[in-house]
């Protein structure tokens, strides 16, 4: 496990807090309790918020490349051996250091995108200048050389090996993004239509390919009542029982080999809910089932 306080590729306040609050949740006790061997590997040091400049485009920027790329380095490291790296955010931008420590270990890297968000934004698209609007489209390679130079030479994940499921607000030049790219997205009228377990199925078959798959659930994936803790809610989300499906799901392929569970905002939250949704999903994603 390794916690990454940052708060800087959004304007909330409180997502620094997110890995306390899923600690808090009980992550470990699950996770021991599944038989796992579990190594803290504790926070990840972040600058501090008073210290930083704000640009428009890209607020934070230099903060944020300096948070990820340490973190790159990190994930590195935990990837090495038959560990599954769980990280706990922060805000979604750590998705770009995480993605770009975890790929160098496989040639396929699968990416599940668990969000309302397309996270698919560059700082010429971006309504907002927040950065955790742009680790997808980072990790394809896409955006300033600061945040894409961070994997290496080449892109972290290839467009053909990503699924975004719960899908409910995309910037419309993130629509055109991911025609072009032709990126498979199950949208929220989609898992409506299809049900939560058809879409696993074939999300499963379409990363069948890959050698390793990466799970970047963002808490705002599921709807405001289940998880009312998050700096971007959108009405109309994945329901509990559903990611809990889904989770469940993902665990009986065998392919899952890393996850991050991000966004978590405790100032905004209601008793650590969202944080205790976050860990009971850990579970199911984990091994954990009802009998
Ligand atoms: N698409 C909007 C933007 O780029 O500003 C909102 C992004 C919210 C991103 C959240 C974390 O998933
Ligand atoms: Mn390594
Ligand atoms: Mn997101
Ligand atoms: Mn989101």
């Amino acid at each position: 496990m390794l916690g990454v306080p940052l708060d800087l590729g959004q304007n909330r306040r409180g997502v620094d807090m997110g890995p306390s609050a899923i600690r808090y949740a009980g992550v470990r006790e699950r996770l021991e309790t599944l038989g796992y061997n579990v190594h803290d590997h504790g926070d990840l040091r972040v600058p501090a918020r008073y210290e930083q400049e704000s640009e428009e485009r890209l607020k934070h920027l230099s903060a944020v490349v300096e948070t990820n790329r340490t973190l790159a380095k990190k994930m590195d490291e935990i990837s090495s051996g038959d560990a599954i790296p769980l990280v706990f955010g922060g805000d979604h931008s750590i998705a770009i250091g995480s993605l770009a420590g975890i790929a160098r270990h496989y040639q396929n890297l699968g990416v599940i995108w668990y969000d309302a968000h397309g996270d698919l934004n560059t700082a010429e698209t971006s309504p907002s200048g927040n950065i955790h609007g742009m680790p997808l489209a980072v990790s394809l390679g896409l955006g300033h050389e600061s945040l894409t130079g961070i994997a290496g030479e080449a892109p972290a994940v290839n467009p053909e090996n990503i699924v975004i499921i719960g899908a409910r607000a995309l910037d419309d030049a993130e629509k055109s993004l991911i025609q072009k790219h032709n990126i498979k997205v199950f949208t929220m009228h989609e898992v409506d239509r299809l049900g939560m377990s058809e879409v696993i199925n074939q999300t499963s078959n379409y990363l069948s390919h890959c050698d390793g798959v990466h799970v970047s659930l963002d808490l705002d994936g599921l709807d405001p009542i289940d998880a009312p803790g998050v700096g971007t809610p959108v009405v109309g989300g994945l329901s509990y029982r559903e990611s809990h499906l889904a989770m469940e799901m993902l665990e009986e392929t065998g392919k899952v080999t890393s996850c991050e569970f991000v966004e978590v905002n405790p100032i905004l939250d209601e008793k650590n809910k969202t944080a205790e949704a976050a860990v009971a999903l850990i579970g199911s994603l984990l091994g954990e089932k009802i009998r």
